[in-house]
């Protein structure tokens, strides 16, 4: 079910009231349990990257933005801060709506208030209850802005709730969250959004652009051991949906370039043999056996661009940092 709750608040006057609640119901990932167990009984057992983001493991997210290690955060916002009004300029919608995917703590999205003065605010994330603690937040340093939230797994196609207006629609993707999906359903999700979009509305897009094995394997795998703790995390969020039984301490994190499909990848590797069960079944893993957690791709421009052209987008305008980590992209549809 794409939305599973909606959070609405009409802008306000005043720096008062908190957003309204206009439904709820449980978190988008609780329908996953089948998903899940498929996953780990398949050869190759894997674990999809949205089940990392429970409450913890949005928090632990968070921590990683703030390593040493993980520049891909801390150059996104150094670009938005020092381009934020170009950007607006180039979009130029002042008035906007602007939908951010994957929206965390919507801080972002906030920063990028002032430039771009959108009318409408919608975020978009699977943590149901970390987002509406921070819309909560938003919604109260920014009386003026409608605020929506939709609580929704992006591997899904998007529903926007109707009263969005269709024209001058901003859809904001950053931290290079594109980068986890593998380029067949990337394009797939990006022709997704084409489709909610008029001539006026656009796509703003953070990538993570390739670079060499050594910066990317120590952004995946810090010494404080932050992203480890964010790695096996999702084992507690398993055994919370599916009833297993995974003990956090039989499992070791492990970040790897693989430059044959330009992707960092992330596991979690067996260190003894391990037996996990749950109600009606059971795997073994053999010491050294991996289940797959994440993918995070690494992008040339020419091969994202290329890409969006697919999914039915053209690239206006770009914006790097100085020494070519990472990129904002500024996507208009294209006409058919
Ligand atoms: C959310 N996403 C873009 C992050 C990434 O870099 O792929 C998730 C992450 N995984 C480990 N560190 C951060």
């Amino acid at each position: 079910m794409p939305s599973a709750f909606i959070v609405a608040s009409a802008p306000v006057a005043s720096s008062g009231p908190p957003p309204r609640f206009v439904s709820s119901s449980a978190s988008p990932v609780v329908a996953g349990r089948d998903e899940l167990l498929a996953g780990l009984l398949a050869p190759g057992a894997s674990i999809a990257p949205k089940y990392f983001y429970d409450t913890l493991g949005s928090a632990l997210f968070e921590a990683i933005t703030e390593l040493d290690e993980y520049y891909p955060t801390r150059t996104e916002r150094a670009i938005l801060a020092a381009r934020d009004r170009e950007i607006a300029a180039a979009f130029g919608r002042p008035g906007c709506t602007l939908i951010d995917l994957g929206a965390g703590n919507g801080e972002k999205a906030a920063r990028l208030f002032a430039a771009l003065r959108p009318r409408e605010y919608v975020a978009i994330d699977i943590s149901v209850e970390y987002l509406r603690r921070s819309l909560e937040a938003l919604q109260s340093r920014f009386p003026h802005v409608a605020m929506t939230g939709v609580g929704a797994d992006l591997g899904e196609p998007i529903e926007l709730p109707e009263r969005v207006a269709r024209q001058g629609r901003l859809f904001f993707y950053p931290g290079s969250s594109i980068g986890n999906f593998v380029p067949d359903d990337a394009q797939r999700f990006l022709a997704g959004l084409r489709t909610h979009l008029d001539d006026t509305g656009g796509l703003l897009v953070g990538i993570d652009l390739a670079k060499d094995a050594r910066t990317l394997e120590a952004a995946y795998d810090d010494a404080l051991g932050v992203t480890a703790a964010f790695n096996r995390n999702v084992l507690r969020h398993v055994n919370r949906i599916a009833g297993t039984d995974f003990v956090l301490a039989d499992w070791r994190h492990v970040a790897r370039f693989d430059a044959t499909h330009g992707r960092v990848e992330m596991h979690l590797e067996a260190r003894r043999p391990v037996r996990v069960s749950w109600p009606g079944g059971e795997r073994r893993f053999a010491a050294g056996e991996r289940i797959h957690t994440e993918n995070s791709y690494k992008y040339r421009l020419a091969d994202f661009a290329a890409l969006l052209g697919r999914a039915g987008f053209a690239v206006q305008a770009q914006w790097l940092d100085e020494r070519e980590r990472f990129a904002m992209l500024l996507a208009r549809p294209q006409r058919a």
